[in-house]
């Protein structure tokens, strides 16, 4: 793929890139986005009604085994071409910030060093009360409960109605307004405030781009917009990069 030339020279010249990440990214891995029906046994339930406190209140045993089912298929998949590209990335620009709204760490695992989670992490585990931090678990009831105050256990992720991390929420929000460039991959841009970043970016006078298959609210407001899956763009922006940098 041939990228505009400005393009690669903002790029290049970028002291600071910020990249926004959405179910999108995963998609190559086999994770089903939020967007697509959930696969099988999932198809009747829409993730909003499901990844909410009051649904886990209501139904704790479905909500467990929805994540339970989630886990499976993040330990059975592995990270894209377009996850190790944004890796990639990370060691061609002097700072470089993944703020990810996905909770499968596969940025993680695919070498990205400076990773902000803000909605939390589909591998660990926390009391529903305390929201401490719980590592492991005598009973197989369903959902497992606390060892100190037996109260359920539950995803450390972040629901709808649940406030994101403080930290990882002001740091998102530092790094996109300081940012040469902003990516938004793989992202419909609809759950707030994850979806608010892009126009914060572009109001601080980022140049703002746009990785995604479709259109969505950010591709108008874009100053470059790539149509294609990231597991193909990236790799190919990665390599363009390294031939120019080498001209
Ligand atoms: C908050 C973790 C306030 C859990 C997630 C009424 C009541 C309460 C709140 C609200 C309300 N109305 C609105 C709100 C705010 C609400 C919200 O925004 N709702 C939406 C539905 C309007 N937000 C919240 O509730 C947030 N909290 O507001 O709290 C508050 C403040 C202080 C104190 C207390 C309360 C919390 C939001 C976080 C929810 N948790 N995930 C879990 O994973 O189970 S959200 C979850 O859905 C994801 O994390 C992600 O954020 C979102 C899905 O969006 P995407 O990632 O973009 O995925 P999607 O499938 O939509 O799109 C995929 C895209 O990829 C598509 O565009 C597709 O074209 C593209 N694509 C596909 N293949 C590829 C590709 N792109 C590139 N390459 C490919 N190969």
């Amino acid at each position: 793929m041939v990228f505009p030339s400005l393009f690669i020279e903002t790029l290049n010249s970028a002291q600071k890139v910020a990249v926004l990440t959405g179910a999108g990214i995963s998609a190559e891995s086999g994770i089903p986005t939020f967007r697509e029906a959930q696969t099988g046994l999932w198809s009747k339930y829409r993730p909003e009604d499901l990844a909410t406190p009051s649904a886990f209140r209501r139904d704790p045993k479905l909500v467990w085994e929805w994540y339970q089912w989630r886990r499976q298929l993040i330990h059975q998949s592995d990270p894209n071409a377009g996850h190790y590209a944004i890796a990639q990335l990370e060691g061609l620009v002097p700072s470089f910030t993944v703020i990810t709204q996905n909770v499968d760490g596969f940025h993680q695992s695919a070498g990205s060093l400076n990773v902000i989670e803000l909605h939390g992490n589909i591998m660990r585990t926390i009391c529903f009360d305390s929201g401490h931090n719980v590592d492991r678990w005598e009973d197989n009831e369903i959902p497992p409960r606390c060892p100190i105050c037996r109260s359920y256990l539950r995803p450390d992720v972040v629901w709808f109605g649940e406030g994101l991390p403080r930290t990882a929420l002001e740091n998102a929000i530092r790094e996109t307004r300081e940012c040469n460039v902003f990516f938004a991959i793989g992202t419909s841009a609809v759950v707030e405030p994850a979806a608010s970043l892009p126009w914060i970016a572009k109001e601080n006078g980022a140049s703002l781009v746009e990785v995604n298959p479709s259109t969505t609210p950010v591709t108008p407001i874009a100053d470059y917009v790539f149509h294609k899956p990231a597991g193909e763009l990236l790799p190919e922006l990665v390599h363009a990069l390294k031939i120019n940098s080498t001209e």
